[in-house]
């Protein structure tokens, strides 16, 4: 039997209602196969980044334990995004729902389709902070610590608008 990975799930919605797209992520990650949703991070209301004139985004992040490969999951995620109406337009455009894998294991890797650590996690806070609320410990694979890399990121634009989500 192949040892489950441990992998954080980035989820990102700011149309249609983002707080109940973000909560029907959470039902349908729980549903991936060869898969656990371990745990769901607080939301957070985040400014957006990207071009025009965007609402503002509700983010967050879930930890699963899966036996799925890295191109299986992308695909499975992807699955969700397109069942939850998601249009592919203008890239960092508005979106109903946005899954990125953010880590998965210690695994770097640099593919056609999979770019992981996902690269701008360092860089955005409405990642760090839910990352951090799930796994304070952590440590990228290149060694950087997590908290303090959030130590060193504004909160400017984002709020905590919940508590973590209960996971059975
Ligand atoms: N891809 C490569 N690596 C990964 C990965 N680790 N996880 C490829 C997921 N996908 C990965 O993604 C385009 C391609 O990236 C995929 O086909 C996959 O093979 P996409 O989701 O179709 O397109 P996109 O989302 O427009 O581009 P991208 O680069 O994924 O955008 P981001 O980086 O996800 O940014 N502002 C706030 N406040 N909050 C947000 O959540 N999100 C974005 C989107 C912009 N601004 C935001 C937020
Ligand atoms: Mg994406």
């Amino acid at each position: 039997m192949t040892a489950a990975i441990t992998a954080f799930i980035g989820i990102g919605s700011n149309l249609d209602n983002p707080r109940q797209q973000v909560a029907d992520a959470v039902v349908a990650l729980r549903q991936l196969p060869q898969s656990q949703l371990v745990a769901v991070s607080p939301w957070y209301r985040s400014a957006p980044l990207g071009p025009g004139d965007q609402p503002d985004y509700i983010n967050g992040v879930a930890r699963i334990d899966t036996t799925l490969q890295p191109e299986p999951l992308l695909v499975a995620l992807q699955d969700i995004e397109n069942r939850q109406g998601r249009r592919r337009d203008i890239r960092w455009g508005p979106r109903t729902l946005d899954l990125d894998i953010l880590l998965y294991g210690d695994s770097t890797i640099a593919s056609p389709q999979l770019t992981i650590p996902h690269p701008q996690l360092t860089l955005r806070n409405f990642v760090l902070f839910p990352l951090c609320d799930l796994a304070p410990a952590l440590q990228l694979p290149d060694g950087t610590i997590l908290a303090e890399l959030l130590a060193n990121t504004p909160a400017a634009g984002i709020v905590r608008v919940s508590d973590g989500d209960q996971v059975p």
